[in-house]
């Protein structure tokens, strides 16, 4: 009797943990430290460009050397490509390898970061917006034209250095590329069909709550402007909705909470295999924190007229894909 209680006993408790032990996939990478995720869905692969911190733990700033690329096709296994491109490779740059996105048009790759310029009568030392190119999503990725995109003199309605960071560039169907970033306001411009030149003027905007870190992208049709945003103490997630991609933009109320141990969060959407996904980082890992953060992925639902329901951020994270 007493051996079939602590056999019944032993098989509950290990039930109990076998959920937990096979399931939980929040963070999805585990092996170094990672931030501001940007997915791209090209041939039936996602891959998620990412910041990546390398501040000890008793730091109390970002050491951020060089951008990462993953890869996946069932959202469980992912594959660590490696620094694909750092600001070294562009030769006005210096500092940190802040928020990026990469994205595709007509074959070539479109590498958008954010970094900072060390030519100080250029740019007054301030943040600045590069662009590198490469022929696959893998790189190996080139300045595209040899000096900054964007900088800090070129916007000017925020005073301080590092207001133009977090780039998020969108293609829209008929072929118009925009361009939106910012920090303490979201300033957009048009690209040109070479994506490595601005046309026209920057416009400036400021959505409710806004922060830093746009995502724009287009669902049906209607267009999703999301961002970090204030929170009650830490950054949460916002987000707006347009009929347009030049506005004006609606605003929709917080799409996420603030991540856990985490000051900053960042956004980063995209619908693969059938299901949408949300991208965001936290500060969970063992010795993580605000300067040594985790991207994690969990799943996006939108109501029937378009707007999206709150993100629930889970432990458990996305199933697998059955390829
Ligand atoms: O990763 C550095 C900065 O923290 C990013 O540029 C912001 O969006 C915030 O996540």
């Amino acid at each position: 009797m007493t051996f079939k209680i602590n056999l019944f006993g032993i098989v509950l408790i290990a039930v109990a943990m076998v959920p937990q032990l096979s399931i939980s996939q929040n963070p999805i990478i585990t092996d170094v430290f990672t931030a501001d995720p940007a997915p791209l869905v090209y041939n039936d692969t996602l891959y998620l460009y990412t910041s990546h911190d390398t501040a000890s733990v008793a730091s109390t700033n970002y050491e951020m050397k060089d951008w990462l690329v993953f890869s996946t096709t069932d959202m469980k296994k992912w594959t660590n490509h490696g620094p694909k491109l750092s600001p070294k490779t562009f030769s006005w740059a210096t500092g940190d390898a802040y928020a990026a996105q990469c994205v595709e048009r007509d074959g070539k790759f479109y590498f958008y970061v954010s970094t900072f310029h060390k030519d100080s009568e250029v740019s007054k030392g301030g943040a600045a917006i590069g662009v590198a190119v490469a022929d696959s999503p893998l790189g190996p990725f080139k300045d595209a034209i040899g000096k900054a995109l964007i900088v800090n003199e070129m916007t000017t309605d925020n005073p301080h250095g590092w207001d133009d960071i977090d780039p998020t560039v969108f293609v829209d169907d008929n072929g118009q590329a925009y361009m939106y970033w910012g920090n303490g306001s979201c300033k957009w411009v048009k690209l040109k069909d070479n994506m490595t030149e601005v046309d026209g003027e920057i416009n400036y905007l400021n959505p409710e709550n806004f922060i830093e870190g746009p995502w724009l992208y287009k669902r049906n049709d209607l267009y999703y402007l999301v961002y970090a945003s204030k929170g009650e103490s830490r950054e949460a997630i916002d987000y707006c909705t347009s009929d347009s991609p030049e506005g004006p933009w609606e605003y929709q109320g917080v799409l996420s909470d603030s991540a856990p141990n985490s000051f900053t969060i960042h956004p980063g959407i995209i619908n693969y295999k059938g299901k949408d996904y949300f991208f965001y980082h936290n500060g969970v890992l063992p010795t993580g924190g605000s300067y040594r953060r985790s991207i994690a992925a969990d799943y996006m639902y939108y109501n029937e007229d378009g707007t999206i329901k709150k993100v629930v951020q889970t432990d458990q994270g996305v199933d697998a894909i059955a390829n």
